[in-house]
């Protein structure tokens, strides 16, 4: 074959694009899933095929990604990397109905422009695996997967104050509310009372926390879910009511230190004891209230602010600690959904409860004591700190940590309370009171109650309905079609009603790469022995944003189907890490600036691999980086360069010393980079290592640019196969076990002396690589005798050191 002088990406990558194809190059085939050599499943987080076609954010996480598996490839693996498209959901929906079309006319279409963009890019894609999670034959397993919650005891319908978007027309889940605001179109959020949907993974908080120390997941994303997840460790005390006999409410409280400082009882406004709570005075006043606050979000009502606001019920109860009667009110800085959804308010320590009782008036009273501390003046904030504790009784004098478990035991062995440990985490809001998405599979009878649809019938196929946009009753647009939800109770066979809610679009989520390899069984939604071949995922690299929806949804659902015995693992994904993000000239890329780059023109003007390259050069995959608009120069100049030099190379085995020693270097530098995502300086050492090569204009050999084309394929994938072709290669470079390996003792340099000093005074000389660390210098003049003499019973002060050049010692 002869080469061109001159490198056309679009004609290279358009034969290459094709060849793949051909050749099923990235598709795995059946018997390479069901008997995989090294299989490795890297997937990538699959996206929402809008209208508007791919952006460069997208792009640089599948490329990010892409990278990874062709690296995995060339080490020797059989790598399985699907993609799809999570198609249902409000965002499509959304859109269709401001361009007035149909979602199923939609999605199509759109699939196709993503399906185009996504080979443009040259990504690894094995479409003979990809899902769409609008496709009856996916949903139907969606459907079965709610099914084996319900029958578990896992799904469970009840009413419940859920946060209520009025310009989206549903309900959020508290993930989706921004302060206050809907993620998605920045309205304030409010509050309603519906019968939902809940999937109970609050039952699975401890091990959902517990497992995150198993995982290889980049820390950020671990952080986020456990704080998302939320334990808390507390003690449960009841406060007997006054005038009521045997009654008594409970408080959660994570300071059980500072119970003799409790001076009132706040409970939430729609906690249910109010009722009882209320005496005849205070009735109008406090239900005044209720209706105020029940017209607020959950999340304002979190807020810190100064103004608090709270009624009397006219009720008291017993301190247990103290035995004064205290007040008990009502504010809606107490949630109903956390704890109990009454506190023991102590506003000397607490500073929401020291705000309420400045506004109200009530006792403040000091427990906890700290010498910064001057107790004749009062406090002016709440005192948060550490501390012992005064006014006490019994234990006075003795510090918070030790009080804490010391008072919990106390009030143990009256029965006045017990320690408990709670959890922020909400179960799973996952019914929607929309059009497109997934009908929840279940029948309401008035006899039988909520029964499941039989399994063999499902999918329940979501009927094509032109009028689905949602309105202001917040009832599903499918309960204003009787001929679709009037249907026969499977149980007792009298008239019943479908269940008319769809589910969240994470559920479609939670489950899509369990799928993948099995895509195409109609009978099973993974098959046992394919899913056990290829999973939990290898590798899993996305967006941050996703670290306490996607990602800890589609962790519960593996550990339901491992306790279910329908998979053997309980955890999904054994790496993960969080891609950062792109601007462009400084500034967030976004429609609203006008700047967002078009994928397209850039691919026709540069090719995908300058773009690939471009892309990964910026920074390191988990930063990010700036996108800059003359930046891809670089890259461009970089790949023309290795085009013409593999054209001119002569064929030989021959490498010259000093090229040798620089490719070692640069294989080992890449071969260190790549899987710790620094594609960044994995580039710029290849690009080094062009530089060397040309330098002194002398005959270059085939040996000496073969490793460098094996290096750059997985950024310049088509150019790499081009190139590989060239240099007498019958096979796709990805088709073996290409990886150039590295001789460590090449890699060293030459030897360098290094002075060491005592008090600045010459006592020796170590000899030994360049770029010692300071460490392993040390180490080396520790056995000179000369300096080991002068060190000799006095202890180092201070080292001072200067890399190749000078260890001095301070003694
Ligand atoms: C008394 C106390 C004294 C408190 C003190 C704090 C400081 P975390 O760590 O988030 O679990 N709390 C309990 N339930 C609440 C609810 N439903 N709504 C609002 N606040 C609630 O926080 C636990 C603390 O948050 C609890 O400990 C309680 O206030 C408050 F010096 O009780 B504490
Ligand atoms: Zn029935």
């Amino acid at each position: 074959m002869k080469m061109q002088d001159r490198y056309d990406p679009a004609k290279v990558e358009a034969k290459w694009a094709s060849n793949w194809k051909m050749r099923k190059t990235n598709v795995r085939s059946e018997k390479e899933l069901r008997s995989p050599k090294r299989p490795y499943f890297n997937l990538m987080m699959f996206p929402y095929p809008s209208a508007e076609g791919l952006h460069v954010g997208n792009m640089y996480a599948f490329t990010g990604s892409d990278v990874y598996g062709r690296y995995q490839q060339l080490l020797g693996h059989t790598v399985f990397e699907p993609i799809g498209f999570d198609a249902f959901g409000i965002h499509s929906e959304n859109f269709a109905l401001k361009q007035g079309l149909h979602p199923m006319d939609l999605i199509p279409k759109n699939i196709e422009n993503f399906t185009r963009q996504l080979n443009a890019i040259g990504g690894m894609y094995d479409w003979n695996h990809t899902v769409d999670t609008t496709d009856p034959r996916y949903y139907k397993w969606t459907q079965w997967i709610f099914l084996q919650l319900f029958k578990a005891g896992l799904a469970e319908r009840k009413e419940a104050p859920v946060n209520w978007c009025p310009s989206c027309m549903t309900v959020l889940a508290n993930e989706q509310v921004i302060q206050n605001l809907c993620e998605r179109c920045d309205s304030a959020v409010e509050q309603r009372l519906i019968a939902q949907w809940f999937f109970r993974i609050t039952d699975y908080a401890p091990r959902l926390l517990e497992n995150l120390s198993q995982i290889d997941w980049s820390e950020t994303t671990k952080k986020a879910q456990s704080n998302w997840i939320g334990k808390s460790e507390g003690t449960i005390i009841r406060f007997p009511i006054i005038n009521k006999k045997n009654n008594s409410l409970e408080v959660f409280t994570t300071r059980p230190d500072t119970i003799f400082g409790a001076t009132f009882i706040v409970l939430a406004p729609e906690n249910p004891l109010v009722d009882t709570l209320i005496t005849p005075e205070q009735k109008k006043e406090v239900e005044q209230y209720q209706e105020r606050s029940r017209n607020m979000d959950l999340v304002s009502r979190q807020k810190q602010t100064k103004d608090k606001t709270g009624i009397f019920t006219g009720s008291y109860c017993t301190n247990p600690a103290t035995e004064e009667e205290i007040p008990i009110w009502i504010a809606d800085y107490v949630l109903m959904g956390y704890g109990t959804g009454a506190i023991m308010a102590v506003p000397a320590h607490d500073q929401r409860d020291f705000e309420f009782a400045k506004q109200m008036d009530l006792e403040i009273r000091q427990v906890i004591y700290n010498d910064d501390l001057s107790i004749p003046d009062g406090l002016t904030e709440a005192y948060t700190g550490d501390g012992i504790l005064i006014n006490s009784g019994p234990f006075n004098g003795s510090d918070i940590h030790l009080s804490k478990r010391k008072i919990t035991e106390w009030l143990a062995e009256r029965k006045l309370g017990e320690a408990k440990i709670n959890y922020r985490l909400r179960d799973w809001c996952i019914s929607r009171q929309r059009y497109w998405g997934p009908p929840i599979p279940i029948i309401n009878c008035e006899s039988c109650g909520c029964v499941a649809v039989p399994e063999t019938d499902l999918p329940v196929e979501l009927p094509r309905v032109d009028r689905f946009k949602p309105d202001a009753s917040g009832i599903s647009p499918l309960a204003r079609i009787s001929d679709w939800y009037e249907t026969e109770c499977p149980s007792c066979g009298e008239k019943a009603q479908r269940e008319t809610d769809v589910s969240d679009t994470f559920l479609d989520s939670s489950w899509y790469f369990l799928r993948y390899p099995s895509v195409g069984d109609q009978d099973n939604p993974f098959e046992k022995e394919i899913t056990n071949n290829w999973l939990p995922v290898d590798s899993y690299i996305g967006g941050n944003e996703h670290a306490v929806l996607h990602l800890l949804y589609a962790r519960f659902i593996t550990m339901v189907l491992k306790d279910l015995g329908h998979i053997d693992f309980e955890e999904p994904f054994t790496k993960f890490r969080a891609h950062g993000l792109i601007t462009r000239n400084g500034a967030k890329m976004s429609k609203s600036r006008g700047n967002v780059i078009t994928p397209d023109a850039i691919i026709a003007k540069y090719g995908a691999d300058t773009f690939r390259t471009y892309l990964m050069f910026m920074g390191p995959l988990e930063e990010g980086g700036d996108y800059r608009d003359d930046g891809i120069q670089g890259p461009f100049g970089f790949l023309n360069r290795l085009w013409e030099t593999v054209a001119s190379a002569q064929k030989g085995e021959d490498l010259n010393p000093t090229v040798e020693e620089k490719l070692h270097k640069t294989i080992k530098k890449v071969t260190q980079q790549i899987p710790e995502l620094s594609y960044n300086t994995a580039i710029a050492a290849m690009m080094e290592y062009l530089n060397t090569l040309r330098a002194g204009g002398r005959a270059i050999s085939t040996a000496e640019v073969e490793p460098l084309v094996i290096m750059v394929a997985p950024f310049a994938p088509h150019l790499a196969e081009e190139l590989w072709e060239y240099l007498g290669h019958n096979e796709s470079i990805f088709s073996g076990q290409n990886w150039p390996t590295f001789d460590e003792n090449k890699t060293i340099d030459s030897v360098i002396k290094i002075a060491v000093q005592i008090n600045g005074k010459l006592r020796g000389t170590i000899v030994g690589p360049s770029n010692m660390t300071q460490a392993d210098a040390e180490q080396l003049a520790f056995q000179e005798e000369n300096v080991e003499r002068h060190l000799e019973g006095n202890s180092i002060k201070r080292v001072i050191f200067i890399p190749d050049k000078l260890l001095n010692f301070v003694i």
